[in-house]
């Protein structure tokens, strides 16, 4: 709602029509690895009729296909680590570029570091566009593990089937992305929902707070 009047607002003082500053959904879905992020996605992208980017979908896309950027983003996420910060900023910017049409974006895994946040900021801006909120699922790390560990029986990455990796992955999580939380907060965006429960119990409490930041 908030960002919607100022979009408002700002088309009357630059004397541009709504069209051209078009209002959108920005959300960005933050929490530890295995939090339930991607499950979560598929159904807020469907309610909220936003496209769903997750930077941890876009590089398994690029190692599948073999690409030099696939091969780059691979020698990190194989160790549990976070892939460098200009090469995941440059692929986050031309996915947005290449879908410009659509009423939003629901990110899932980015941003991961402040410098990541600072681009992000600056990339919108760039859009007269903002980040609506963010929603971070609470989820504890043994919790983690299990979820982890067992997807890794049937999924085939690397990084969920070494308890090792996985708690490489949350020690990362810990020291350099949840600092993304409070980077957010200071700018009153940041809010909490407990991510452990069905699938459906976890959708109604994000969709009670996403509706209450439009
Ligand atoms: P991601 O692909 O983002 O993956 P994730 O953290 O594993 O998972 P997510 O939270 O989406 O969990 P999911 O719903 O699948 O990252 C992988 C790697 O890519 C990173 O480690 C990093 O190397 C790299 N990367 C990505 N983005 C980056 C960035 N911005 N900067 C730098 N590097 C980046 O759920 C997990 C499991 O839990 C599933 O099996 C699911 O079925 C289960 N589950 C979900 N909800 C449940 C529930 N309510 N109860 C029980 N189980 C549940």
């Amino acid at each position: 709602m908030i960002n919607r009047f100022i979009n408002y607002l700002k088309s009357i003082f630059t004397g541009s029509d709504k069209t051209s500053l078009k209002a959108m959904t920005n959300l960005i879905l933050f929490g530890p690895p295995g939090s339930g992020k991607g499950t979560q996605a598929k159904h807020l992208m469907e309610k909220y009729n936003l496209l769903h980017i997750s930077t941890g979908d876009l590089f398994r896309y690029e190692i599948g296909n073999k690409t030099e950027l696939g091969l780059k983003a691979r020698e990190y996420m194989d160790q549990g680590k976070l892939v460098p910060d200009e090469v995941t900023i440059g692929m986050l910017e031309n996915k947005i570029n290449a879908n410009p049409e659509v009423a939003g974006y629901l990110l899932d895994g980015f941003p991961r570091t402040i410098p990541q946040c600072e681009a992000l900021d600056a990339f919108m801006v760039s859009k007269d566009q903002t980040v609506s909120g963010l929603v971070a699922l609470e989820v504890n790390d043994e919790e983690i593990v299990q979820r982890l560990l067992k997807r890794g029986e049937t999924s085939g990455r690397p990084d969920d089937s070494n308890e090792e990796v996985i708690r490489k992955r949350i020690a990362v999580y810990n020291e350099e992305t949840s600092p993304v939380y409070d980077y957010y907060k200071k700018q009153n965006k940041s809010h909490t929902v407990d991510g452990i429960g069905s699938e459906d119990e976890i959708f109604n409490r994000l969709s009670t707070t996403i509706d209450s930041l439009l």
